[in-house]
């Protein structure tokens, strides 16, 4: 485990090839402060120097109040405009990171998602949430708007109307809700996240960790680019495969009537 001053990474829980990555403020309700964005920093460098030997991440908050209440609206309130920029686009930028990342990401939310927090669970790929968790985008409430990719990115998820719907009222939806909208892929009860994360990874890690990857950059290229943009790097991501020894271990076990066994190679 490698300790922040306000979040940890841990490289070995449930196993050693799944990295979790875990705001660990929770009387600030884990809000991303300053300090907070410098670690998520340096913890990506480290995730993404592992990259080869990970085959999932997951982010998720203390406590059991919050996955992450939003930016920290303490210091926010004094930033100047230049501040801001610099400040919002290290949280674009770090956001953008976690999107690329060639694993599948779960965003674990146990509370709260507010604001930056949601912004950066819409960055992730799998958001499974307990069902007193509460999401939201209500930055236009403190004179702001969702500005760490939730524009883009909840506009690209549930479509033009509900992102206004949601945005320009600032409105806080429960867990079942989001679910309902698409935000959300798995609703559990408050006891049973970890046990849900497990059973993700469990199925997750069973695949080809090359093909899985493939997937995730090939649907976000569908959301980003241009359809024939969008299909040339989804042959691109299949003819990759075509290389690994996972797809002739796929193939060569359903004709031999056997689980296949993957290597990531
Ligand atoms: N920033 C700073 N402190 C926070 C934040 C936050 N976002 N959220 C909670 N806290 C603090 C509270 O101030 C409180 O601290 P203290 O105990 O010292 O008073 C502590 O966490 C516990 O919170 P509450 O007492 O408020 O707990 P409640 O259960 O009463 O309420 C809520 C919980 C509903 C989550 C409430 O805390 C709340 O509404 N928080 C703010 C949520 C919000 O508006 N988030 C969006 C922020 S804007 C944003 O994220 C923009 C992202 C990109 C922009 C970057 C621009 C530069």
């Amino acid at each position: 485990m490698v300790k922040f001053e306000t979040l940890e990474l841990i490289f070995d829980s449930p196993r050693e090839d799944v990295a979790t990555l875990r705001f660990n403020q929770p009387e600030l309700l884990n809000a991303l402060s300053k300090a907070v964005v410098k670690d998520l920093q340096a913890a990506l460098d480290q995730i993404e120097s592992s990259a080869s030997l990970l085959r999932a991440l997951v982010i998720t908050g203390s406590g059991d109040r919050a996955f992450v209440a939003g930016a920290d609206i303490t210091e926010m309130v004094k930033m100047t405009p230049s501040e801001a920029r610099s400040y919002l686009r290290r949280l674009q930028q770090l956001f953008n990171r976690i999107e690329r990342l060639r694993v599948p990401v779960i965003a674990a939310i146990n509370g709260y998602a507010l604001g930056g927090g949601l912004e950066l669970a819409l960055a992730c790929d799998i958001r499974i949430a307990t069902e007193k968790s509460v999401v939201g985008l209500p930055e236009v409430s403190l004179g702001l708007i969702p500005s760490a990719g939730g524009t883009q990115r909840l506009t690209r998820i549930v479509g033009e109307s509900m992102a206004k719907l949601m945005i320009l009222t600032g409105e806080r939806i429960n867990a079942t809700i989001a679910y309902e909208r698409g935000i959300i892929a798995k609703v559990v009860k408050d006891d049973q996240l970890d046990a849900a994360v497990d059973s993700m990874l469990n199925s997750l890690l069973k695949l080809a960790p090359v093909a899985i990857g493939g997937a995730k950059i090939a649907i976000q290229a569908a959301l980003n680019v241009p359809m024939t943009s969008g299909l040339e790097i989804e042959l691109n991501e299949a003819v990759n495969c075509f290389g690994t020894k996972d797809l002739r271990e796929g193939m060569t076990a359903f004709i031999e009537k056997r689980k296949a066994k993957f290597t990531g190679n």
